[in-house]
This record gives C-alpha cells, structure tokens and sequence, in this order.
C-alpha cells in the first residue's frame, strides 16, 4: 500500500505567486504542488495536496489523514498557524507525525506571527526557507519515518 503524506495549506496560500513575492516568492501553489510530489517520490512516498481558506476543512483533512494512516502531515496553517486552538487539538488527536512549515521566517515579521500554537504538538518546524521549505519538510518527515529513497 502506497504510504501517503498529506501535504496541507491553510488561508490565502491559494494566492502564492500572485503578490507578495518579496514575501513568498513567485512560485505558486501549483509549483508547490510540483515540488512536494517530486521530494515525495525520491522517498516513494504519495502525496494528498490540499488548500483550504476554511479552518473547519483543514481539521477534516487531519481527520481524514489520521483515518488513512497517513505517514506524516505538511502542514502550513497559514495565518491559522498563530490562532488556531482547533487546528492545534486536530494534529493532537491524530497519530501522524507533522512537519510545520512556513515560506517565510515568521519570527523575523511581526510579533503576531512568533507565536505557533502548532509547533508544541509538531514534530518539527520549519521557517525562512522560502517554498523550498516544504521538500525539506518531506525529506526530514521520510528520515523520521525512515521511508527508503528510490
Ligand atoms: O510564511 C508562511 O508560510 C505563512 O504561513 C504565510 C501566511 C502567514 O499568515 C503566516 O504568518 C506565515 C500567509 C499566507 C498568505 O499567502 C499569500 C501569498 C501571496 C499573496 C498573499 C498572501
């Protein structure tokens, strides 16, 4: 059976490429999309990609990678990442290791954006790395795993 990585983008990250690029760089979320399956098949390693504007979606997708035995979660909470206590209690509910990730460096932006109420119940985090930051997140989820690379 295929081992499934969920890969999970919360508000606005539909947008990637459009704005901002100062911020998140010109790739967009197709690109995104592109890279995580490329990093997820160097460790034959399926990819579920997912992006939602709508916090009640992202806990039924945890949900739905918790019922899948999933092999790990990405997670990229977007703005959710510095509000969210029900995001935070859906990745502790489930038994899937996550990998949080952030295009940006969020502890060199606002105050606001310091605090993650996911990274106490992530495996690990990841931040600044631009959108090259979600293949690293797969590679460091398939060495926690220790998924073979093909
Ligand atoms: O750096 C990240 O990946 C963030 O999770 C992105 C969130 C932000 O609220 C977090 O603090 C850090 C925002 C995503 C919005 O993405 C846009 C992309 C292009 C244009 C406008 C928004």
């Amino acid at each position: 059976m295929a081992k499934i990585v969920y890969v999970l983008n919360g508000p606005n990250l539909n947008l990637l490429g459009t704005r901002e690029p100062e911020t998140y760089g010109s790739a967009t979320l197709a690109d995104v999309e592109r890279l995580c399956r490329e990093a997820a098949s160097r460790h034959k390693l399926a990819i579920e990609f997912r992006q939602s504007n709508h916090e009640g979606e992202i806990i039924d997708a945890i949900h739905k990678a918790g019922a899948d035995k999933a092999v790990g979660i990405v997670i990229n909470a977007g703005a959710y990442t510095h509000t969210s206590v029900a995001i935070r209690d859906a990745i502790a509910a489930v038994a899937v290791p996550v990998i949080e990730v952030h295009i940006s460096n969020i502890f060199a932006r606002e105050r606001f954006r310091h605090h993650s109420h996911i990274a106490p119940v992530a495996k690990a985090s990841l931040c600044g790395f631009g959108v090259g930051g979600y293949a690293l997140a797969i590679d460091g989820l398939a060495a926690l795993i220790g998924a073979r690379k093909g």
